[in-house]
Formats: C-alpha cells, sequence, structure tokens
C-alpha cells in the first residue's frame, strides 16, 4: 500500500487549489510543534515534566509544566516562517506578536497548547488543539480585533491526540483527514481519510457531576437518554467522559455520540466552560466538516461573533440529529 505522508497530502491540496504554500507551511510547522510536544508528553516522568509549573493562565487555572512547555514549543516553532501575522494562545493574556526581526505572513493562529491538562499526571490522553484564520487586510499591527472572527471564517482547523499513538486530525475544509505519526520515521502518514462522524449513536458524554446545575433543557435531553429502552429514545445509550475534550471528540468522530459541556449555574458568570476561539471553533468545524453538527444550544458556535480573544461558550457538538434534538429542547425551552 502507498504510505502517504502529510507532507505528500497537503502538497496534493496545494495542487488541486485548496491550500497554498503559506497555508502548507503553516500546517507542517505546527505538525513538527506537535511531535515535539509528542515526545515530551510521552517521557512523563523521565523528563520531569509531570507536575504544576506553579503559575496560573489568563483563565486563573493552575498551570502544568507541560502546559508551558506546549506553549513555547509552539510559539517558537512559528514565530520565524513568516507565515503568521500574529498568534493567540489559551496560556497568554495577550496577542502573541511575531519579533521585529521576521517578516510578517498573512494568517492568524490560534491554539490551545495542552488541553486536558489536569490528565496529564495520571498518564490519561492530552491533545492539541488549533485554529486558522486570515489575517484582515488593511490592519498594520495585529491586535486582538483581528482575531475576532466567527468560526466560519476559519481556513483551517485541527488537534493532535497524544494517546497510545500520536495523531493529527486536520481539516482545510475539503473533509476532515487523520494522519497516525510514525515514531521511528518521525513523520505523520496518512492513516484515516475522510472521517465522518457516524449518524447512528448510543452514546453521549458530559460530566454528570454537573447535573445539578444545567439548565432544564439539558436535565430533559440526559434524563431521556438515561431512561434507555424504557423511556421515550426507545433504546440505550451508554456515557463516557475522558476529560480531555480532544479524546472525547475523537471518539465521537470515530464511532459517533453527543459530547457536551452545556451552559450550567457554574459557569454562567463566565459564560460556558470551553473557549470559543481555539477549543469550541476549531472542533466545530472539525464536526461540521466530518457531517456533523456543533452548536451552543442557542445557536451554531461558527456562527457566534467572538467579543474577546478568550471567550467561553457552551458546547454542544456530535452526530447532528442528537445536537438537533438537544439544540431543540433549548429553543422550545
Ligand atoms: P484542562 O485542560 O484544564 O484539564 O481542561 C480540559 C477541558 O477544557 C476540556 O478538555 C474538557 O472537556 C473539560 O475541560 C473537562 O472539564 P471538567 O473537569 O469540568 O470535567
Amino acid at each position: 500500500m502507498r504510505r502517504v505522508t502529510l507532507t505528500q497530502f497537503l502538497i496534493e491540496q496545494q495542487r488541486a487549489g485548496r491550500t497554498n504554500p503559506d497555508l502548507r507551511l503553516l500546517i507542517e510547522v505546527v505538525a513538527r510543534a506537535i511531535k515535539a510536544i509528542a515526545v515530551n508528553v510521552s517521557k512523563g516522568a523521565l523528563a520531569g515534566v509531570l507536575g504544576e509549573a506553579g503559575t496560573d493562565n489568563v483563565q486563573g487555572e493552575a498551570q502544568k509544566k507541560l502546559d508551558v512547555i506546549a506553549n513555547e514549543i509552539l510559539l517558537q516553532a512559528n514565530e520565524w516562517g513568516g507565515h503568521l501575522a500574529a498568534m493567540a494562545s489559551e496560556e497568554v493574556e495577550e496577542v502573541h506578536q511575531i519579533p521585529f526581526d521576521y517578516p510578517k505572513g498573512g494568517y492568524l493562529l490560534l491554539f490551545d497548547p495542552l488541553d486536558g491538562s489536569s490528565n496529564i499526571d495520571v498518564n490519561i490522553s492530552v491533545g492539541t488543539i488549533f485554529s486558522v484564520l486570515r489575517f484582515p487586510e488593511g490592519v498594520k499591527e495585529p491586535n486582538e480585533g483581528c482575531f475576532l472572527q466567527p468560526g466560519s471564517e476559519q481556513v483551517a482547523a485541527g488537534y493532535a491526540l497524544y494517546g497510545p499513538s500520536t495523531l493529527l486530525v486536520l481539516t482545510v475544509g475539503n473533509g476532515v483527514h487523520g494522519f497516525t505519526l510514525d515514531r521511528e520515521m518521525g513523520s505523520f502518514v496518512y492513516t484515516h481519510p475522510f472521517m465522518t462522524v457516524p449518524v447512528d449513536t448510543q452514546e453521549f458524554a458530559i460530566n454528570a457531576s454537573n447535573a445539578r446545575f444545567w439548565e432544564p433543557p439539558v436535565q430533559r435531553y440526559v434524563t431521556e437518554l438515561q431512561e434507555g429502552k424504557t423511556g421515550p429514545r426507545g433504546k440505550d445509550f451508554n456515557m463516557r467522559w475522558v476529560a480531555s475534550m480532544v479524546a472525547d471528540v475523537h471518539r465521537i468522530l470515530t464511532r459517533g455520540g453527543i459530547f457536551m459541556y452545556p451552559m450550567d449555574e457554574k459557569c454562567r458568570d463566565k459564560g460556558g466552560k470551553l473557549r470559543l476561539m481555539y477549543e469550541a471553533n476549531p472542533m466545530a468545524m472539525i464536526i461540521e466538516q466530518a457531517g456533523g453538527a456543533a452548536t451552543t444550544g442557542r445557536q451554531r458556535i461558527l456562527d457566534v461573533q467572538p467579543e474577546k480573544l478568550h471567550q467561553r461558550v457552551p458546547v454542544i457538538l456530535g452526530s447532528t440529529s442528537e445536537v438537533e434534538r438537544v439544540t431543540r429542547y433549548h429553543l422550545e425551552g
């Protein structure tokens, strides 16, 4: 069987007019950074990378050493190539400017360097999520305003899953494609062409410890799932919750299901739990490109007009019929 690497895949996408040299370079550089993060994640205690860094990020959450390392790897890898105008990271409050000695390019890169990092110390899968936007024309100095584009404007989105194998899942607006890292060769191999969210599902993912804080539509929906064969759905459902969004979303891409971090009374004052620009938007683009749906419960995620770089939103995504049902419950209520 012909082994297609990420590089070959991207060149073929470019020949077909779906990417250009700058976007190709951007994705290749992100993939290279992901390989470096994978090395650190897999070494764990041997490299002394577990545990707290002793600092808080912009969200006031304790940073893990690997949060800081992954962030540095992504920033440094992407500064010099000339393809970016600026970057934004979950771990950095302000826009990260490209240093003066490097040329600037036409794209903006946003990322959550290590999603699910509370799972690092217990050796459970974590991930990296990224989103690519165009740098608006006519703007001289990149600022926060340049980033405040709805998710529908993304030109590419992807994630890396550091699990038993390291996977890179990517969309440039032409379906969702998965690559597995061949550790010996050091290259990503095209292993999952045109991934689609299976339509039929019997699995849901939600942090059920928040049940008493949920809004009535989510209470209603989850209760119906739990009632299984004896309830209105007439079939049993199973529940999974990894608490690494990347791992939960990847499972849904592979075998279907619905993922919810809905609005609840605990996170209402923040607007939700997950971040719009570098968690919800890229995952929503991937899920839609794979034939699924993604809403806040009240609105398509990709239509949300961002107001702040580190804005949070409720997230409901996965198999279309399930997402539509729970969204309908919100709109009816
Ligand atoms: P951390 O990166 O702080 O571990 O947060 C992970 C996350 O943003 C997302 O990946 C999970 O789905 C969600 O939070 C888990 O939240 P709970 O800890 O409330 O279950």
